[in-house]
């Protein structure tokens, strides 16, 4: 295992030891809602966003619970908009991280509303005291985390998303769509590190440069796996964007050119690192893991 997996798979065991403790437990009236949220969030995931939001923050020596605390509500985040995304009124899915979706394995409703309470979690956790000592943070953190979910951000993505061709087939089109569906979330994970480690101006600015790189390197990778990959490594349907008549940057380019795009964008979003030194070392390892990665 590569130091960058090793780093990764540590994340991942501190948010979901974390995230088991924060969550409500499944006991009591709505035992069955929280057996659906736990179901979601405690089970399989690659944890990436909270790995930047960790990796950033140590870079400027942050607090570790702040940051695991924040990592855990943009997790929530996440599971949130993956469970949303599976309904049969969106992408219709049966299967995410290799086992049935939420809705197939409890029912729909059951689903809409876990999904409901792990965005409003997300704020929760934020607001704690818990999370951070200064008040100013904590909001700062919701506003940006708010800014980055909402309407002109992975909900905008996702309206876009829906409306297939009418967005236009044009990589324009289909890359604003990226930068706002998985992009924004990406970015605040990002952002967030460097906002809990008081990062300086013209820190934060190659950060987000290099969020903006990765984010669509992450989603290029993501089209080509749907549109090359295999069920066995993804752990969810694929062949799905071309199916529905969606638009991605494989149908807008094809694979070779979205292949060599995303040499183009790894290597800029490593560029943007070069402030940082060897302080940034397992940040340059995470762009190549987003290139290679086959789930
Ligand atoms: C429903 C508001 C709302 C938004 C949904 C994120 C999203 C928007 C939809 C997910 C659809 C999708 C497959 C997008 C491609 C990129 C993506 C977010 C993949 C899943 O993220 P990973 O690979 O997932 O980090 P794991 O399972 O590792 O957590």
């Amino acid at each position: 295992m590569s130091r960058f997996e090793t780093r990764l798979k540590e994340t991942a065991e501190r948010v979901n030891t974390a995230l088991d403790g924060l969550l409500p437990r499944d006991q009591g009236p709505e035992s069955r809602l929280i057996s659906a949220i736990r179901y979601s969030a405690l089970d399989g995931g690659k944890r990436l966003r909270p790995f930047f939001t960790m990796e950033v923050g140590r870079m400027f020596d942050a607090d570790e619970g702040a940051l695991l605390r924040t990592a855990c509500a943009i997790e929530c985040v996440h599971t949130y908009s993956l469970i949303h995304d599976d309904l049969p009124c969106m992408d219709d899915d049966d299967l995410r991280r290799g086992r049935a979706t939420l809705h197939r394995a409890f029912d729909e409703a059951t689903a809409l509303l876990a999904g409901d309470a792990l965005l409003t979690f997300a704020f929760e956790l934020l607001g704690e005291p818990a999370t951070h000592s200064d008040p100013q943070m904590r909001c700062k953190l919701i506003v940006a985390l708010a800014k980055a979910a909402g309407a002109q951000g992975m909900v905008a993505g996702q309206v876009a998303d829906m409306a297939g061709a009418d967005i236009g087939s044009d990589l324009i089109a289909v890359t604003r769509m990226n930068r706002l569906k998985t992009g924004a979330l990406i970015n605040f994970s990002v952002e967030a590190g460097a906002m809990i480690g008081c990062a300086s101006e013209a820190e934060k600015t190659c950060l987000l440069r290099y969020a903006h790189d990765i984010g669509l390197t992450f989603q290029m990778v993501d089209d080509l796996l749907d549109a090359e990959g295999v069920v066995r490594d993804t752990g969810k349907a694929v062949g799905k964007d071309k199916a529905r008549g969606k638009v991605n940057f494989v149908t807008v380019l094809g694979a070779d050119a979205t292949r060599e795009r995303i040499g183009m964008l790894a290597s800029q979003a490593k560029q943007h690192l070069s402030i940082f030194g060897p302080r940034a070392a397992i940040l340059l390892e995470a762009v190549d893991f987003i290139v290679d990665r086959r789930h």
